[in-house]
């Protein structure tokens, strides 16, 4: 059979890598990177609200706060989606706005407010994806234990039940949860996101009722909105060795299950993989008796048929074996090309990576379907003297990224849709507001919008349906 990459038509523009028609073009935020008013309708305190405010944990001091100041400003968000062209937008529920302690009181005000921005959505011909879980989970909760105390994953899907009843009149596409990795290893075991612990037990038994929360809130949702396609979205990375060693290859093999199969097989296959359980447990991360954290009934819960998996793809990582690494499965990613270009975040530019995530994804684990539901680049480009932000890097960024997902599509993965992270450039975590991923310059002074170049150009993708 002969390959149609790349895939082109005659055209004197030179717009020629094209997309399957009702390709889903749109872009992707979060609820605390751009929301602010924290304290306002009764919206109750989240994780991420205390940790930013724990001196030393965020490198600017920042917080949330105020952010892009989205929650007053939703309206003026949607009509530049809609300038700028976008079909879809996706954007988390803030789980503190709707049940302020975690379980219980269902604060309508805050459903109010994502029922508008629905509203609003619609009436702009932009369909709405909606992910229920990136990061903001309520305090209360955490003071009981959070995500490594299996009641949480039950109040989640409670949660779940509560929004989908809501918005479900509207509202087709759901992602229970935003990078489960992030919420559990990044957060437990290496401290670096809320709620800051470093405790590799805390970080798999957090990653368990992550998933499971997934597991429970399929079905809540699929009962509250009979004809939702359902997801959940994880970050996913390559892993390289560094060498042809075989001490590097066993040690991005570990770095695959830490980062990739832990969460994949799970969701695919209903288990975990054994080499990883076998590691765990050797390093006390699992109870000997695994029957103690995985209850009968949890892996085919985390396996429940979905629709779709969301992928989120940034760079890979470049794994060298050393004595740290095989301890605490801290990535070792190292350097391999000098010449390779990084974003001001440090991370790799790598497009083939995305190429080969999404193969590898569909080959092993064969999703119905998949959706990039990030992909992104920070880069500090400003206005320069006319107002203008000539992010000559994003543009590059975004069109090689396309053209490896154009050519997965033609080699057979079923990639339904892209999300460019991020619609604005927002408050990046414990980075705080010093990486801007936005195709939107915000000034966080005036919090006036500015499309960049990169929106221009993604606009411009849009219409054509079709990357240069
Ligand atoms: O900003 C984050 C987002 O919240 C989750 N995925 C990665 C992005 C860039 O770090």
């Amino acid at each position: 059979m002969s390959s149609r990459f790349p895939p082109r038509r005659s055209s004197d523009d030179g717009w020629n890598v094209i997309f399957p028609a009702g390709f889903v073009w749109g872009s992707a935020t979060s609820a605390y990177q751009i929301e602010g008013a924290t304290g306002e309708d009764g919206r109750g305190e989240s994780i991420w609200d205390r940790f930013a405010k724990t001196p030393g944990r965020i490198r600017d001091g920042t917080s949330g706060d105020v952010a892009c100041d989205h929650y007053h400003r939703w309206r003026e968000d949607v009509a530049l989606m809609k300038e700028l062209g976008h079909r879809a937008y996706r954007f988390s529920v803030a789980w503190p706005r709707v049940v302020p302690q975690g379980r219980g009181a269902v604060n309508d005000k805050g459903l109010d407010f994502y029922s508008r921005l629905v509203d609003a959505l619609l009436e702009a011909g932009i369909a709405p994806y909606v992910t229920l879980y990136h990061w903001d989970l309520p305090q209360a909760l955490q003071d009981e234990g959070g995500w490594t105390h299996r009641a949480t994953a039950k109040a989640f899907a409670d949660y779940a039940f509560a929004v989908a009843r809501r918005l479900g009149d509207r509202v087709v596409h759901w992602i229970t949860h935003n990078e489960p990795w992030c919420a559990s290893m990044l957060s437990h075991q290496l401290g670096e996101h809320a709620p800051g612990l470093r405790d590799g037990r805390a970080a798999v038994e957090a990653s368990h009722h992550l998933l499971l929360s997934h597991g429970l809130a399929v079905p809540a949702i699929r009962a509250a909105c009979p004809g939702a396609q359902i997801g959940i979205t994880l970050n996913l990375s390559p892993a390289v060795p560094a060498s042809s060693s075989a001490a590097d290859a066993a040690a991005a093999r570990r770095y695959d299950g830490w980062m990739n199969r832990w969460f994949l097989d799970p969701v695919f296959r209903g288990e975990y993989p054994a080499d990883m359980v076998r590691g765990y447990t050797r390093k006390g991360w699992l109870p000997g008796d695994l029957g103690r954290l995985v209850l009968p009934g949890d892996m085919k819960a985390i396996a429940a048929p979905s629709d779709f998996l969301g992928v989120n793809y940034y760079n890979r990582a470049v794994v060298r074996s050393d004595r740290v690494a095989e301890e605490d499965n801290r990535p070792r990613s190292v350097v391999v090309d000098p010449g390779a270009e990084h974003t001001d975040i440090g991370w790799e530019v790598y497009p083939e990576g995305l190429l080969q995530t999404l193969l590898r994804v569909h080959l092993e684990y064969r999703p119905a379907k998949i959706f990039i539901t990030e992909n992104g680049a920070s880069y500090s480009d400003g206005p320069d003297g006319h107002g203008r932000i000539a992010d000559t890097r994003r543009v590059r960024f975004l069109r090689d990224h396309l053209v490896a997902a154009a050519r997965a599509i033609d080699l057979g993965v079923p990639l339904a849709g892209y999300f460019a992270w991020s619609l604005l450039d927002n408050y990046e975590w414990s980075h705080g507001y010093a990486q801007r991923f936005g195709l939107t310059w915000v000034d966080y002074a005036t919090q006036k919008r500015t499309p960049k170049d990169s929106a221009l150009y993604f606009r411009k993708v849009i219409a054509e349906n079709a990357v240069e």
